[in-house]
């Protein structure tokens, strides 16, 4: 009997590493549209699922953040948590690095070609969002945020976007915007089905 649960167990640990890991054949995708009421761009909103079983590992390499033409490139980066950010200056000009929100950080300020990691290791509750500025050139404003899983995407200028190899299951997909918000949906995912989640965003 004893012997009998440990199977068990095994084949149930066996299945919860399939819905986690990736690449899982039965994983989808889950794509949208996303509108930004008075806004003519529909771009840099985050979607993403809130909550997803398992542990997520970070990216072995860094994610990069450019300053390029006094901006930061891309304007809007999801991470998962733990996940390294390699911030580079890509300008003839000295940029600076840091940001106000949560832990808070001064990475200093760099030359054209230099490049500083940082590790967003330290987000309590999701999602942890750290509006990322130059104290050198005050108009330069970027964002990380930082989830909870790897289940995120970002919206093109069309607000197009799409989350893929999500794992079945039912989920709550939540979006992020600098100055527009929207109520998260519920989804539940089917094995070899795509999802479609839109949202309408309102400041
Ligand atoms: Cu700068």
């Amino acid at each position: 009997m004893i012997r009998h649960s440990i199977v068990l167990g095994s084949v149930l640990a066996a299945a919860a590493f399939c819905a986690t890991a990736a690449p899982c054949t039965a994983a989808v995708s889950i794509s949208g549209t996303v509108k930004v009421t008075g806004s003519a761009s529909a771009a840099d909103v985050v979607v993403y699922i809130q909550q997803a079983p398992g542990t997520f590992t970070p990216p072995a390499k860094a994610v990069e953040m450019d300053q390029k033409q006094m901006q930061f490139i891309p304007h809007v980066l999801p991470v998962v948590a733990g996940t390294k950010v390699a911030f580079l200056n890509s300008d003839p000009t000295p940029h600076n690095v840091f940001s106000p929100d949560n832990e808070k950080y001064n990475l200093g300020t760099w030359p054209q070609g230099q490049m500083k990691d940082y590790a967003f290791a330290k987000c309590a509750k999701f999602p942890c969002v750290y509006t990322q500025l130059c104290r050198v050139h005050p108009e330069m404003e970027g964002y990380v945020v930082v989830l909870q899983n790897s289940y995120f995407a970002v919206t093109d200028k069309t607000g197009h976007y799409q989350i893929e190899g999500v794992p079945p299951g039912s989920y709550t997909v939540a979006v992020w915007h600098s100055k527009a918000k929207a109520q998260p949906k519920p989804v539940t995912v089917d094995a070899a089905k795509p999802a479609t989640v839109d949202f309408i965003l309102a400041r």
